[in-house]
């Protein structure tokens, strides 16, 4: 499918993201996709440096910079303002990096899906704190060197199940979706723009400076994310009923991690251990979206 980015473009060129951001690419589908009747809430990320100081920005939507932690009750604060002056057209929409959506924009974030806040949140998940120098998050996969997970000492945790998580607060709508996948994930922030109550976003995208790849393979890098099934696009509505968007081509582990050199100290051994997590996290989702499909 041939996209035209270049229509409804509300990203200005000139930004200060590294080439090959894959955080600045899924921002300029997701706004393709919103529309410019959008407010934009971004806490502490790589983003809050893309988007710039005010009175610059790189957006061309209102944004209001905000607290690490606050993402989510900033934004439900915005939508209430909204509401006070009579505003349904406008879209709130909080904006965090995996650090402030898994970690420290937890509770917040938590509160307001509990409270069902008419607010869209988007994670735009790089893996780590990448803005001050790419420290580990509960994000980070398995085998991952970070500068706080050092070669000698990598990542022995799984990733946290965010999507899972928020879909046990029977949420209304939560989606993951991948910058490789424009078509999807535009498709998805369609449909959730149509949704009232919270909607989650859980989108994948490479970051060329802290996953140590060529910028010119980011995308190519999060496409390979589906197509190991180490990241699978789905959705799922009320926390019930889960949808399996794309079968992936369930190509072996290895061929996504062998060009980033965050992976590179991982042994044979090793890269078997991760394939079988693979496999039974593959398991478990074609299980869920199973058993919904058998209660509908
Ligand atoms: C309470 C608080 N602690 C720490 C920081 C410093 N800080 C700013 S951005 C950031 C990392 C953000 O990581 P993430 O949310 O994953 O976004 P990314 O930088 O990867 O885009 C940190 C730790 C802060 N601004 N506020
Ligand atoms: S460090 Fe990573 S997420 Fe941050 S601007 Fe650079 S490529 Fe994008």
């Amino acid at each position: 499918m041939k996209l035209n980015v270049a229509e409804n473009e509300f990203l200005h060129s000139g930004h200060t993201a590294c080439p090959g951001c894959g955080a600045a690419i899924a921002m300029r589908f997701f706004l393709r996709a919103l529309g410019n009747k959008t407010m934009m809430v971004i806490p502490a990320c790589c983003w809050s440096i893309i988007a710039g100081a005010y009175p610059q920005s790189s957006l061309q939507v209102p944004l209001i910079h905000a607290a690490f932690e606050t993402g989510a009750s900033v934004a439900t604060g915005v939508r209430a303002a909204l509401d006070m002056k009579g505003d349904t057209e406008t879209t709130v929409v909080a904006w965090a990096g995996d650090g402030g959506t898994f970690d420290i924009g937890f509770q917040a974030l938590s509160g307001a899906v509990e409270r069902n806040e008419n607010i869209i949140y988007v994670c735009y998940d790089n893996e780590a704190y990448m803005n001050t120098g790419i420290q580990r998050s509960s994000s980070t996969p398995y085998g991952a060197w970070t500068t706080t997970t050092p070669r000698n000492a990598w990542k022995k945790k799984a990733k946290k199940n965010i999507v899972a998580i928020l879909a046990a607060h029977n949420i209304p709508y939560a989606a993951t979706a991948s910058i490789a996948f424009p078509g999807d994930m535009m498709t998805k922030v369609e449909k959730a723009k149509k949704i009232k109550g919270t909607r989650f976003l859980h989108v994948f995208a490479s970051c060329p400076a802290g996953w140590q790849i060529p910028s010119e393979i980011s995308i190519k890098t999060a496409r390979q994310a589906v197509q190991t099934r180490i990241f699978p696009l789905y959705e799922v509505f009320d926390g019930v009923s889960w949808i399996i968007n794309r079968m992936p081509d369930k190509i072996p582990v290895d061929e996504y991690f062998k060009s980033q050199g965050r992976f590179k100290h991982l042994a044979e051994e090793d890269l078997r251990v991760i394939q079988n997590m693979v496999d039974d996290n593959w398991k478990l989702l074609t299980q869920k979206a199973d058993i919904a499909d058998s209660v509908v």
